[in-house]
């Protein structure tokens, strides 16, 4: 008999191609999938996103069993559970005589480093294969990178359309137009019929590790019900389905907008899938095209979603891994304060920020403008402390993995890379807010107001944050005339700005209410 080796399969690699299991055969083989405290908790992982992982996990291993494969489960309760991966792999390794290991990279340094010294922790062989369900390696991504001056994610895209041939007519982009992001800025209203995402019934496997949770982590933040995802390939398909039957139509008109009461307009609410192997990121870029030539969805939604996953998201990963294990650390503009407790409590005046913490918590999700100009632009004016607000979206969303979600939180949000990954910080006031959702109409705070008790905090903040970073940004030409702006105002008017910011800030570090 051959020996047999430990094929790895983390929780976020559920996908029957995964390289590690492409190296191994099922005669041969054994498949460990193995649920840890550690994983669990190096971040305080919102509780519905551990049980849609673990019951994903275990769905995962009945498929792969379904498909011939002898799989070593190890639940988390398991009395003799290690509580780490290595652990789980040493005991795998003896509990099987293996002769080695197989793995595919995971996503992110701190595992990567961890993996790349078990060959001598364990002594014995580790391979550690290439994630190929990335449209773009990490040395294609390096080799575009290279020498270029700035890391535009619509260079990157446009390379990316051309090598996959997605939405191309000959060497021209479909549509006369790479990009169609000018036609996608509409405020929603409340009169459009929204499709709510599909909820799938909760079975024996996912009651069994929402009880799980439940018992294990009695603390943890986040509610487990209702729990509508999909945990299994084929509900993750339905998911998709839905969403280009119903959603993708209108996806680009209302990408930027947000409404009370509405948490996924026309989203995909498709991320926490693709990022744990259940969806294909180029079948579904394939399938939108489809769309858009059969004629069900226009260019500017299926060339706005196409841009999202082709571009944005293999962009972003390109730039994790090209900046190295420190890129989280980055806090190019020396933010210091600890993240506001109302990130957790939701307990504020500020009916934007609530209304996207109170979903956070029940859904273990928001969309992108949500994520962007509400909670991140509120930490970034602040002035939090980068790597705290990196902790939380990587507590928070069950879509979170660092490799995609540190480029958006330290870079796109935060500005803390210096520019790597924006071109400009994302602030604002209370404006944009205004113009793209119905948040402020219901809020104890008034958006008109610049200054005084009752003006919304994101006024006076965004002032104070544009000028403690004025030489950072003022030779911005895309920032330099907010400048002009103030240089313009009343000096009455500049003091008292200032003044309300310097008072509000005051409010957060006491803890008081905002
Ligand atoms: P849709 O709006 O339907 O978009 C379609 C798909 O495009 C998404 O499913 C996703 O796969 C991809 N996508 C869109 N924008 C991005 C982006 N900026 N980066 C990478 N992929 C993108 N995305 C994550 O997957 N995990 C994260 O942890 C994460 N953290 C974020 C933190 C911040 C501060 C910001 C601003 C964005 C973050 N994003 C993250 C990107 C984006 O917000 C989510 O991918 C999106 O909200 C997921 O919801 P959806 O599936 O409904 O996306
Ligand atoms: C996120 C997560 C959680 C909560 N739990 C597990 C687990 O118990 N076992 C496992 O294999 N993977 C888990 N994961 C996903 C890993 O944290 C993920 O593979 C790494 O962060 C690399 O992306």
């Amino acid at each position: 008999m051959v020996t047999p080796r430990v094929v790895l399969v983390l929780g976020d690699q559920l996908t029957p191609g995964i390289a590690a299991l492409e190296a191994a055969t099922p005669e041969r083989d054994v498949v460990l999938m193995a649920e840890v405290m550690e994983e669990a908790t190096y971040v305080p992982h919102h509780r519905k996103k551990i049980a849609f992982l673990f019951s994903a996990m275990r769905h995962f291993a009945e498929e792969l069993r379904e498909a011939g494969w002898t799989v070593d489960y190890v639940t988390l309760d398991e009395p003799d559970n290690a509580g780490s991966l290595e652990g789980e792999v040493r005991r795998a390794v003896a509990r099987h005589g293996a002769a080695g290991v197989i793995a595919t990279e995971p996503g992110e340094w701190r595992l990567q480093t961890a993996m790349e010294g078990w060959e001598d922790a364990l002594g014995l062989p580790v391979k550690l294969l290439r994630d190929r369900r990335f449209l773009a390696t990490k040395a294609e991504f390096a080799d575009w990178a290279k020498g270029r001056k700035a890391l535009r994610m619509e260079y990157f895209y446009r390379e990316m359309r051309r090598s996959y041939g997605l939405l191309m007519e000959g060497d021209e982009p479909a549509g006369g137009k790479w990009n169609f992001d000018h036609d996608n800025r509409k405020p929603a209203d409340e009169d459009l019929a929204f499709p709510e995402p599909p909820t799938f019934q909760t079975e024996t496997v996912t009651r069994e590790v929402l009880d799980l949770v439940e018992a294990r982590f009695p603390d943890g933040w986040g509610d487990l019900s209702p729990f509508r995802y999909a945990v299994t390939r084929a509900d993750a398909e339905a998911a998709a389905d839905h969403f280009f039957r119903h959603a993708l139509p209108r996806f680009g008109d209302y990408q930027d907008a947000m409404l009370e009461g509405e948490r996924f307009l026309y989203h995909s609410f498709l991320s926490q899938y693709l990022n744990c192997g259940l969806l294909d990121p180029l079948d579904l870029c394939r399938r939108a095209e489809r769309e858009w030539r059969e004629g069900r969805a226009p260019i500017n939604a299926v060339e706005g979603y196409v841009r999202q996953i082709l571009g944005w998201r293999e962009f972003v990963r390109g730039v994790y891994w090209l900046e190295g294990p420190d890129y989280v650390e980055r806090n190019e503009l020396d933010a210091g304060r600890p993240l506001p407790a109302f990130y957790w409590t939701g307990e504020t005046d500020m009916a934007c920020i609530r209304a996207v913490v109170t979903q956070t918590r029940e859904e273990a999700y928001a969309h992108h403008i949500q994520r962007l100009m509400v909670t991140g632009t509120f930490a970034m004016l602040v002035g939090v402390e980068p790597r705290q607000v990196h902790e939380w979206y990587l507590s928070v969303y069950a879509d979170a993995y660092e490799w995609v979600e540190a480029p958006n939180v330290i870079g796109m949000s935060q500005f803390a890379d210096g520019g790597v990954v924006a071109s400009k910080p994302y602030a604002a006031s209370g404006n944009y807010i205004d113009k793209m959702s119905d948040h402020c109409a219901g809020c104890r705070y008034k958006v008109r107001d610049r200054t005084g008790e009752d003006a919304c905090p994101f006024n006076p903040l965004y002032w104070d944050f544009m000028l403690r970073h004025r030489e950072r940004f003022g030779n911005n030409p895309r920032v330099a005339r907010v400048y002009a702006t103030w240089d313009r105002m009343k000096d009455e008017k500049r003091e008292a700005t200032l003044r309300d910011a310097k008072s509000l800030l005051g409010r957060i570090d006491a803890g008081g209410r905002v």
